[in-house]
């Protein structure tokens, strides 16, 4: 039988180094992309003219860092003054998602040339089945991954030449470890490894690096003397069940073992489409009323957008309000019939908001759209809904 052999690939600094391809004086140097400046400009000797990091005022947070960056503290999601206090010299620019997209589709394309079954992890990311790729369960001298070894830099190579980017990879018997292993040798690194290495290679890890360890579960861990893989591997599984519930204590025990079976799934609707705006200063909810309102029908709108870009109705309309205390609060609303109709979003959505108490000043509002479907099902979802009365039983139709 084949050796199961799953990939998870990660682009490096994706952002970062999509801008780079159109800045390439900018290699080499700390670069941060977040907040909503301007995009760099030419000088009259035909120089681009950057922004730097030390000049910003305002609330945004970094979505990416390159590596340079990386070295003197910045990471994703800190917030840009921050950042700022840390690299003030750092070259700062605009977030530009649908260049990013752009990037992302290519690269998923390029890999599929190779290998077809792809599951789709986000804008930069990718779980690969190679198992049955041609080439893949070959064996070299005293190398029994070598086919393995060589199809992910011919995978990487392959990204490489269609987008100019880099991106890691790791290889292992499952989906788990694979995710692991891309982050072990970033950038550019290839990580191929089996349960042979679990000890040397993962145990030392914090937990909280192993997908489905959120900050809370690390936390508890932590309380409970358990920081890294290998701390909870040799914690007894019984004892785990007691701590944290039958099925995820079960799982933390699996996967500090290195277990998983998960298959590697081609395709996945999305299960919500939403969108969200920090605000530049803190709003009040009387105070600012025309503001707020204009913005609320403004996320509406484009959510009615991407829903019809993408081709999909929900029925579930939902709001998120984030307080000048960082308190977040949601709310959502199902309606009889899904829609992609701004009009009808903005209704629902604002029904949901009459049921919040807004008392203090906020800076943040969102609108999302869930329990998705295709137009053309929205009949026969309904149809077949009401005699079953469990969403769960139907394709495509997410009850979140
Ligand atoms: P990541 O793959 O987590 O990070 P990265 O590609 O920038 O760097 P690495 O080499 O460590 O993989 O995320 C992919 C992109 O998603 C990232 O370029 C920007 C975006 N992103 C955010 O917008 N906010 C975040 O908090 C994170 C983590 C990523
Ligand atoms: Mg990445
Ligand atoms: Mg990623």
């Amino acid at each position: 039988m084949n050796r199961r052999l799953i990939a998870h690939l990660d682009m490096d600094a994706f952002y970062a180094s999509v801008e780079l391809l159109r800045y390439p004086d900018l290699r080499g140097q700390p670069v941060v992309i977040g907040g909503r400046g301007a995009v760099p400009e030419r000088d009259a000797e035909g120089r681009y003219r950057y922004a730097r990091l030390d000049s910003y005022a305002g609330r945004g947070v970094v979505t990416t860092a390159t590596y340079e960056a990386r070295a003197l503290g910045v990471h994703s999601a800190m917030g840009m003054m921050k950042a700022a206090a840390l690299a003030p010299h750092a070259v700062m620019l605009p977030v530009d998602f649908d260049r990013y997209r752009h990037y992302s589709r290519l690269f998923k394309a390029a890999v599929a040339e190779i290998a077809p079954c792809i599951e789709d992890r986000g804008i930069d990311e990718i779980y690969i089945d190679l198992t049955e790729v041609p080439g893949a369960q070959d064996t070299g001298q005293g190398d029994a991954l070598a086919g393995a070894r060589e199809l992910a830099r011919t995978i990487q190579a392959r990204v490489r030449e269609a987008t100019g980017l880099s991106c890691s990879i790791g290889v292992t018997p499952n989906k788990l470890l694979s995710k692991l292993c891309s982050d072990l040798e970033k950038p550019g690194g290839i990580v191929v490894a089996t349960h042979d290495d679990l000890p040397v290679r993962i145990w030392p890890l914090p937990a909280r690096r192993i997908n489905g360890i959120g900050p809370k579960a690390a936390a508890r861990l932590e309380s409970l003397g358990i920081r890294t893989v290998g701390e909870l591997a040799q914690a007894d599984r019984q004892w785990l069940v007691e701590q944290f519930g039958a099925a995820y204590g079960a799982w933390l025990n699996d996967a500090a073992h290195g277990r998983d079976e998960r298959p590697v799934v081609t395709y996945s609707e999305p299960k919500s489409i939403s969108r969200e705006t920090t605000f530049e200063r803190d709003l009040h909810p009387r105070m600012d009323r025309e503001t707020l309102g204009g913005i609320f029908t403004r996320l509406c709108t484009q959510v009615a957008a991407d829903l019809a870009r993408k081709g999909y109705v929900g029925r579930t309309i939902g709001i998120k309000l984030r307080d000048d205390r960082f308190r977040t609060v949601t709310r959502d609303v199902t309606l009889e019939q899904p829609t992609a109709d701004a009009a009808e979003i903005r209704r629902a959505a604002g029904a949901c908001l009459k049921r919040v108490p807004l008392e203090r000043r906020l800076r943040l509002l969102g609108v999302r759209v869930g329990s998705l479907c295709r137009p053309g099902e929205a009949a026969a979802v309904a149809r077949v809904r009401d005699p079953a009365g469990d969403p769960h039983t139907l394709p495509l139709f997410d009850s979140e």
